[in-house]
């Protein structure tokens, strides 16, 4: 029986399950587990680690609490009108191996490798941390002179802070580290490279200078006094068209839309304006993508973190599939 325009019964009660995130075995998006990485085009990946930031601990609890809601979001993308999951295969992947997890050394090493493998089968990584030092070990594996790119990816960083200093605290492996080392070893390329969101008070003054020596950095004032407009077209000036990474620290957001962060300061975007941003990076090449920082146990009942969270994935892949499907038949960067 035809219960609306195209859909029968059975299909529409298919449909309505999707909504129910409480039900089934959790896995992103619900997409379906597949640890052999067969038959995947993109990845999700859960990053359960903590060891890089000594303030809040509990971030390895992101995956899990994201894979919990985010099944109700196997959705379609409404401005873009894309349905991702009928253009790509999407997988989830599993947690990326941790065997020596109190070691952030050797761990970064047990990531690197893992994202290793996903990169030689052709698969587009999306990983849900974490703190923000999980960056560290992808961008060893999918950027740089031995990856397929051949070099320097760009980078579009969304971040309350800069993320781009030298060891602290005992290791080079720490939260805030990642931007430092990816322009360091020449695996994110500085002139491609572009800072989002930058707010709150600093530690000292010269806190962000290494970012404002190597890249291009748009602060919350910026946002503010120029506009999601102009922020979006320093994004595509910056990136322009080679392959490109998006990393996003959910503490880029303000405390008011996303409370379950570890660094969390005032006075950061609001979702609309990241949404808007989104909606206007069409086009570009992304071979990977973030999100880090989400403390579960600091979200609100609501879960309004996780669901930010979830949006960001869906965005994500549904970028993802549109810029893929514009380019049929599936580019040669993205295959091994
Ligand atoms: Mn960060």
């Amino acid at each position: 029986m035809e219960v609306s325009k195209g859909l029968t019964e059975d299909e529409m009660n298919e449909y309505s399950a999707l909504y129910r995130h409480w039900s089934g075995i959790p896995t992103f998006l619900r997409a379906t587990h597949r640890p052999d990485m067969a038959e995947t085009d993109i990845g999700l990946i859960g990053f359960p680690y903590s060891g890089g930031n000594s303030i809040e601990r509990m971030q390895h609890h992101g995956p899990r609490a994201v894979r919990n809601r985010s099944c109700g979001y196997r959705r379609a993308h409404r401005f873009l009108q894309i349905d991702p999951f009928e253009t790509l295969k999407i997988s989830d992947l599993g947690d990326v191996p941790l065997p020596h997890i109190l070691n952030p050394d050797i761990s970064t090493d047990d990531a690197e490798k893992f994202y290793r493998k996903v990169h030689e089968k052709g698969i587009i990584p999306i990983t849900v941390g974490g703190d923000h030092s999980i960056t560290t070990p992808i961008l060893r594996a999918i950027a740089g002179k031995n990856s397929r790119h051949k070099g320097p990816i760009g980078m579009i960083h969304f971040d309350a802070h800069a993320d781009s200093w030298g060891p602290t605290a005992g290791t080079k492996y720490h939260a805030g580290a990642a931007f430092f080392i990816g322009a360091e070893e020449g695996l994110i390329d500085p002139s491609r490279t572009i800072q989002i969101g930058f707010h709150g008070s600093v530690a000292t003054l010269e806190q962000d200078d290494y970012s404002h020596s190597k890249f291009t950095v748009t602060t919350m004032a910026d946002v503010v006094d120029k506009g999601i407009d102009w922020v979006a077209s320093e994004v595509h000036r910056v990136i322009g068209s080679g392959p490109t990474y998006l990393s996003f620290d959910l503490d880029v957001l303000d405390i008011a839309y996303a409370p379950g962060v570890a660094d969390p300061e005032v006075d950061g975007m609001t979702t609309r304006e990241v949404f808007s941003l989104l909606n206007k990076l069409r086009g570009l090449d992304i071979v990977g993508a973030d999100i880090a920082c989400y403390c579960p146990h600091l979200d609100n009942p609501a879960q309004t973190t996780a669901l930010v969270c979830c949006e960001l994935m869906l965005q994500f892949v549904s970028h993802i599939a549109d810029f893929r499907k514009a380019r049929q038949p599936v580019a040669a960067s993205t295959r091994a």
